[in-house]
């Protein structure tokens, strides 16, 4: 920590300690209304689904899945639901979360087949049981048993895509080498001090058919907790999944750090441990209760752009490139 961010680590902790007593959401809501906080440019549709959804009454999580539902459906996007590029074998496996700060409960659902939409099947493991991550053959019964339709993933562009790298003789594959990024993670706060965060991926493309990674981790791609906020992560998840990015930026900003500050001490921590990580392509994004943002790219190799919806204005903003 450097000593400007050890100064306003002290700060927040003084504070921390002045609020001691105060019933959490009461002190830090600050009476203001509903920030929506999502990686990437298609965050700004998003954000915009899940604030509407939210003015109508909807919950945070309602919020949240909408949100990101219209990122799943859009077959344009190759990274995210329907459209997104399969597996090594052509076959398009989805990853998914959504964590409810309140209840310090999540969801998830790990290489769903066939239903665009794997948010809203993670929030039925949310809801509907008491379990918290299905995969496998269970899941696609699970998500038949709640009435999802099945459907052919691949469009067109991402068979074109997929046919393509099969035939390359040269193709690099996932033994060896990640390619294909961009997952949707979305946190948000009502204003009141309630968090949900959830993120949404096909995950990497031509992975190894079963591959699980960050994004449907609770931890890793997603966290929430109402006592200090939620934080999501975007990039290569075969790395990340090791430092348990979400959690540990979640408790950073438990301990009193900003949200920018946290984003960019996990990143640090990961060059600490291992230098070849700067050149490795991990980007971060985390609110804290007070509606406060930061996000933070580990270099400009995967430049984060991110969408914040806040006071009924959407905009696009730039993550800081660490090194
Ligand atoms: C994964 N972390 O499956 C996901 C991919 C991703 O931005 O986030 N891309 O490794």
């Amino acid at each position: 920590m450097d000593n400007v961010n050890r100064r306003d680590f002290i700060k927040s902790i003084a504070a921390a300690g002045a609020l001691a007593g105060v019933p959490a959401r009461a002190a830090e809501s600050g009476g203001q209304g509903p920030i929506f906080l999502t990686t990437w440019k298609f965050g700004e549709p998003a954000n915009k689904r899940a604030a509407e959804v939210f003015s109508k009454g909807g919950s945070l999580l309602d919020a949240v899945e909408k949100g990101i539902n219209v990122t799943e459906e859009d077959p344009t996007i190759t990274t995210v639901g329907y459209g997104g590029l399969p597996n090594s074998e052509g076959i398009v496996e989805l990853d998914a979360g959504i964590m409810d700060g309140t209840r310090h409960r999540a969801g998830a659902v790990c290489g769903l087949r066939g239903v665009k939409t794997a948010i809203s099947v993670a929030r039925l493991v949310l809801e509907k049981t008491s379990h918290t991550t299905i995969g496998g053959i269970g899941l696609q019964e699970f998500a038949a048993k709640m009435g999802f339709r099945f459907g052919q993933l691949l469009t067109p562009e991402s068979l074109k895509q997929w046919m393509e790298w099969k035939a390359n003789p040269h193709h690099k594959t996932y033994w060896i080498s990640p390619e294909n990024h961009d997952t949707i993670g979305m946190v948000a706060t009502d204003g009141k001090g309630h968090i949900v965060t959830g993120c949404s991926t096909s995950g990497m493309a031509w992975k190894i058919p079963g591959r699980i990674a960050d994004s449907p981790l609770v931890g890793c791609g997603f966290y929430a907790d109402d006592t200090a906020g939620g934080a999501s992560a975007t990039g290569d998840g075969d790395l990340m999944t090791n430092y348990c990015t979400s959690v540990t930026i979640v408790h950073l900003m438990a301990r009193g750090a900003s949200p920018q500050e946290a984003c960019e001490e996990l990143l640090r921590n990961m060059v600490k441990t291992d230098a070849k990580n700067k050149e490795s392509e991990c980007a971060v994004i985390a609110m804290n209760t007070r509606g406060e943002v930061g996000a933070a790219s580990m270099n400009s190799l995967m430049h984060l752009q991110y969408a914040l919806w806040k006071n009924g204005e959407s905009r696009l903003l730039e993550s800081r490139d660490i090194y």
